[in-house]
């Protein structure tokens, strides 16, 4: 009895041991992790250190997902073929003298990414935002009906899909919204096509919305449980750091500031959604969220559209966002492009992204024209996301910190990507998809459409948002401007 109390103490000894180090050796890997003392968030130096998302990509191999690992397109789906980005050839002086963004030895040419080259001081905001919105008005009033392509592609027997699913990040609270979408999405589109949908939340669907999701479509259904590497906050995160900004943040007005869930959302929705082992064997997207509107029906592929078109991007509302919940975003990624302008696409929508006449103070505090894709709505190609460019990009903007430090939303982050790396021939304004979420409308003048066309918002206060008229002056190819 004697020995086993003294067996006893001695484990008490390594228990207590145990208790005191464990925190103390984990304080101390974070605080090597986290790299030197912060002055600000600007970019500690985590590469090597920390779980990145090279690091991310590796796991899921190492754990050997299969569908990770799938290279052969099933038979009912058509092979849209292996991605082909090409850089231009920097260190050619032919190429390079037409590049106006790099100088003559190859670098950033820093001063073209911090004026609008189109700039016209003479102009005062309030007569731009008129002319806009005028542009707008009259544009948007066009009747339209189906893109004039002749490339469409109908339903019929034995057609075989694109390599795509409809996809939801979702609460098992908001089953009546996504209900209420979903029922939307099926009768105007997907009951002629049938193509699956994906629902994704970071804990597990609950019974009832299973089965009520299953019940709203005669599509494959697939619930994914996101992996907490995908969805949680990166450690290095530092906490005093992050509630001093949240603060901040706070004071100028900032939505959704102090809420992780949010951050972890829109992080997610920014550049590790691609990655779930499940949506691998996916290319396209079409997001969809709980309690939208689709007013228009659909009676061609948008999928196959986006593939036969060479279209990467597709959204339908375009605004401009809170400036104080993105400061620092643009400078983060002027570091990251010093690093590497070879990823910069020659014919990128950079006069859209540096706008700064509608809206002069959201340039002044952001460093861009905020200008965004809004992303609650996009048709979308995974593989622009899972490039080269973006994904090294975003790696960057993670171990920045900017995800928590501030609130950068994943639509801005879209937008920038695209605008910076991506062929803007290559994005195309779905105007033919009416749609809504709350508060902001795209309703085109159609027969095919149940909505009232041209409104935008029910507040004249807000219209100043709204920078469409942008897209269409500095955005839009030719062939998207007569695509309707
Ligand atoms: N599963 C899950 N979904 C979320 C969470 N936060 C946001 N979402 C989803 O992410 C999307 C965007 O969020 P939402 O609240 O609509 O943001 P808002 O449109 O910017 O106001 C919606 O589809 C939400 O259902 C979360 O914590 N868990
Ligand atoms: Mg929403």
């Amino acid at each position: 009895m004697f020995g086993r109390i003294i067996v006893g103490r001695r484990y008490i000894k390594i228990i207590l041991l145990a208790v005191v180090l464990i925190p103390l050796l984990h304080q101390l890997i974070v605080l090597i992790t986290r790299g030197k003392e912060h002055t600000g968030y600007n970019i500690p130096k985590l590469q090597d250190k920390v779980p990145t998302l090279q690091g991310v990509n590796d796991y899921f191999k190492n754990i050997g997902n299969s569908a990770q690992n799938a290279t052969e397109t099933p038979d009912d789906i058509v092979d849209a073929g292996e991605p082909v980005v090409i850089y231009p050839d920097v260190s050619d002086p032919e190429i390079l003298a037409d590049l106006p963004y790099l100088k003559a030895d190859g670098s950033l040419n820093k001063y073209f990414f911090s004026k609008f080259v189109d700039h016209d001081d003479n102009k005062k905001a309030r007569k731009v935002f008129q002319e806009n919105n005028r542009l707008y008005a009259d544009y948007i009033m066009e009747p339209i009906d189906e893109p004039k392509v002749d490339n469409l592609q109908r339903p019929s027997e034995d057609y075989k899909l694109a390599n795509a699913t409809l996809l939801s990040l979702v609460r098992n609270s908001e089953l009546d919204g996504i209900l209420s979408a979903m029922e939307q999405v099926e009768a105007k589109f997907n009951s002629k096509f049938h193509y699956p949908w994906t629902f994704m939340n970071d804990v597990s669907f609950s019974k009832e919305f299973k089965t009520k999701v299953k019940a709203a479509t005669e599509s494959e259904v697939h619930f994914i449980t996101i992996p907490k590497k995908l969805w949680k906050k990166p450690i290095f995160i530092d906490k005093d750091l992050e509630q001093k900004n949240i603060d901040l943040m706070l004071a100028n007005g900032v939505g959704y500031a102090d809420m992780e869930s949010y951050h972890n959302m829109c992080r997610f929705y920014s550049g590790t959604f691609y990655n779930i082992p499940h949506l691998q064997q996916f290319k396209y997207y079409w997001r969809v969220e709980p309690d939208t509107k689709y007013f228009c029906d659909i009676d061609y592929d948008v999928f196959k559209f986006m593939q036969d078109n060479n279209k990467s991007y597709g959204f339908n509302i375009n605004l401009y966002d809170g400036p104080s919940s993105i400061t620092k975003l643009w400078n983060t990624t002027m570091e990251f492009l010093e690093e590497h302008p070879k990823y910069l696409n020659p014919n990128g929508a950079f006069q859209w992204l540096l706008e700064d006449m509608q809206n002069p103070e959201k340039n002044q505090i952001a460093g861009y024209s905020t200008c965004h894709f809004w992303s609650n709505f996009e048709i979308a190609d995974m593989d622009f996301f899972r490039g080269e460019a973006y994904s090294k990009w975003f790696e960057h903007l993670d171990n920045s910190g900017g995800f928590y430090y501030e609130r950068w939303g994943d639509a801005p982050v879209h937008a920038i990507g695209l605008g910076l790396f991506e062929d803007k021939s290559r994005i195309h304004f779905f105007r033919d998809i009416g749609y809504h979420h709350m508060p902001f409308t795209n309703c085109p003048n159609s027969d095919r459409c149940d909505c009232e066309a041209g409104k935008f918002v029910p507040w004249f206060s807000v219209e100043k948002e709204n920078c469409m008229a942008n897209w269409v002056k500095y955005g839009m190819s030719e062939d998207e401007k007569n695509m309707f």
